[in-house]
């Protein structure tokens, strides 16, 4: 719980605020370390940029009309969708600021979906931007619950400096409590609906001081953000980064790969003096921006070179496998070993290949500090260990010789790993082993000759990666079996060069009726995102299943694709 003492507070603050000192890790929750650099840019979006001091103070204002709203209670579900910009950072600050847990939505989803978020997390209070509004009015209809439209003036005030810092501090809740819960993000599995992943606080500070630290961020970095804002990657790795280490950030509305290209290369028309110096992209985004470099840019092959080399010092990509040929292209165009990590909803980043050392393509490397990782088998669900690697402090330790190859099911433990998922006490518990590691459902292979990690893929066939979303297999299903013409169907994720993996549909369709992909889509459009709609669909007269009555959806994808 939060109580509002601004006296205790203050003096607590001073006490351990390392002032002006902006490359120390702060242990501070994420939105108090703005009061440390209060003067500096925080953040560039379409309509302008903000201070620090700036986006902070328009924060501790909404949360006083939040706190109101729900009648000074605190752990109150809150959920909100705003676009990429600087309303994004005000209203979650601000939902932190009075002590609620935040959800962010995803202007991608359709209202249905954000309709589960709503009644799952049984939320108190739905906050929006204008441009936002209708969807929102409708949750708020059929949930019953109140909407708070944000004032279209707050991202154009947002750019006054109007506060000092000790203003600043004066508006920072007293009593804050660690291991309260700060967000919640959904994430789909293997069964059922998407199960909402609760992070407190102290998870996400452990996440973001982990990448701090390994990473090396200074508040000198300006990192270009292009990822959606309500998954781990564009939340935890490229935007509380920066905002805790007190960098910039460039935001865009939406992943462009000439709005991307121009800010790399200092082209950008309005930004042409904010040089990017770190950038975090999934695979299919390298994708894309190798595809346009081809089209419009490799006649400037030295220059672009040159530019990216000089500039940027950190180029990321994770959230999906990062294929050779494509961080081997990406090497040859822009000089950068892409740094690739592995991470997860429920735990944030666990494996990276080191800042300093070499950067394995087809390998995610090490723990991260502060992270242990299990290499396991199991058979009947006992969980028989392979290989334990623990970093302390960047210090890399084995629990035995590890001098073979060894593939396992990663399982993972760390202050970054999540509480549990949001009322579901049984499904937390089967995620769990009875000693407290989490299961990812990765296989993983340890590679002694490398001294790296490896993921394998997954365990289950039902969770499609594609453009770096995880999309369940199961819930496809169910969504295209209340279509009306079909009768059976199967979903596969199929090998892709640009995403990853494709969605696949394979149907069996009721006597005389015909379907076709487009008339699919079209139908399913308002069931689910844009991103999970099937791009291949096969209609056949049979799907095969074994004795057990189950399809085997490897070799279906074998013998139909
Ligand atoms: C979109 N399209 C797809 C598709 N998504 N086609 C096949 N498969 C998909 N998954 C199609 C659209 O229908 C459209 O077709 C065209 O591609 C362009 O659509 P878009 O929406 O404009 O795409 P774009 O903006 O280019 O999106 C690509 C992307 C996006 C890569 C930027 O997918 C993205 O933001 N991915 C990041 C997801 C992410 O953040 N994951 C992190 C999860 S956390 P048409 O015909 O209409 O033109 C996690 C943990 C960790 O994984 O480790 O990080
Ligand atoms: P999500 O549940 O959306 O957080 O996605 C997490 C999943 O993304 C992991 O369980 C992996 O399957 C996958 N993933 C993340 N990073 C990598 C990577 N570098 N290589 C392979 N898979 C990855």
């Amino acid at each position: 719980m939060f109580i509002l003492n601004r006296r205790n507070f203050l003096k607590r603050i001073l006490s351990y605020v390392p002032w002006k000192e902006t490359r120390t890790i702060s242990n501070l929750p994420l939105f108090a370390n703005a009061v440390n650099f209060s003067d500096r840019t925080a953040l560039y979006d379409g309509a302008g940029s903000y201070t620090f001091g700036n986006i902070f103070a328009r924060a501790a204002e909404l949360s006083s009309s939040i706190s109101s709203r729900l009648s000074g209670k605190t752990n109150e579900r809150v959920l909100f969708l705003c676009s990429n910009d600087v309303n994004y950072v005000i209203t979650l600050w601000a939902i932190w600021m009075s002590g609620q847990i935040a959800v962010p939505l995803s202007p991608l989803h359709p209202v249905k979906i954000l309709q589960y978020y709503a009644q799952d997390t049984g939320c108190k209070l739905l906050i929006t931007a204008p441009q936002h509004q209708e969807v929102m009015r409708k949750i708020s209809k059929t949930t019953s619950t109140n909407l708070y439209v944000i004032e279209e003036g707050l991202q154009k005030f947002a750019g006054l400096n109007t506060t000092t810092p000790e203003d600043l501090r004066g508006k920072l809740p007293s009593d804050f409590k660690e291991n309260s819960n700060a967000l919640i993000l959904y994430t789909s599995g293997t069964t059922g609906n998407p199960k909402g992943v609760v992070l407190s606080h102290k998870n996400l500070l452990v996440q973001t001081n982990t990448l701090l630290q390994a990473w090396k961020w200074s508040s000198e970095d300006v990192i270009l953000h292009t990822l959606p804002l309500h998954h781990v990657h564009g939340t935890v790795n490229a935007l509380f980064c920066p905002l805790q280490i007190g960098a910039r950030t460039i935001m865009l509305p939406k992943f462009s790969t000439e709005e991307v290209w121009s800010h790399l290369l200092g082209t950008n028309e309005t930004l042409s003096n904010v040089d990017v110096s770190v950038f975090m992209a999934v695979p299919t985004i390298y994708s894309k921006l190798i595809d346009y470099y081809e089209k419009n840019l490799k006649g400037k092959k030295e220059d672009v070179r040159n530019r990216l080399k000089s500039k940027v010092r950190l180029m990321v990509s994770g959230s999906a496998p990062l294929p050779v040929p494509l961080y081997e292209k990406w090497l040859e165009i822009s000089g950068h070993r892409l740094l690739e990590r592995y991470g997860m909803t429920e735990i944030g980043m666990a494996l990276s290949n080191e800042y300093d050392s070499d950067r394995a393509p087809g390998y995610v490397g090490v723990p991260l500090p502060g992270v242990s990782v299990r290499l396991s088998e199991t058979t009947n669900d006992i969980h028989n260990t392979l290989l334990e690697c623990k970093n302390e402090s960047g210090t890399i330790s084995f629990n035995k010789k590890a001098n073979k190859n060894t593939q396992g099911e990663l399982l993972v433990k760390g202050g970054g790993v999540f509480k549990e998922y949001f009322n579901k006490p049984e499904a937390t518990r089967k995620e769990f082993t009875e000693d407290g590691w989490f299961k990812t459902g990765d296989m993983c292979e340890y590679v002694p000759e490398k001294n790296k990690f490896r993921i394998l893929g997954r365990t289950s066939v039902d969770i499609i990666k594609s453009g770096g979303y995880k999309i369940s297999a199961l819930q496809i299903e169910t969504v295209l079996l209340a279509h009306p013409d079909i009768r059976e169907c199967a979903v596969l994720g199929i090998k892709d060069e640009v995403w990853g993996e494709k969605i696949a549909a394979v149907v069996v369709l009721r006597n005389g009726a015909e379907v076709s992909l487009d008339k699919l889509r079209d139908w399913a459009s308002d069931k689910m995102p844009k991103y999970a709609l099937p791009s291949e669909l096969k209609v056949v007269e049979d799907i095969p299943k074994n004795a057990m009555g189950k399809v085997n959806k490897k070799e279906l994808a074998k013998s139909t694709f």
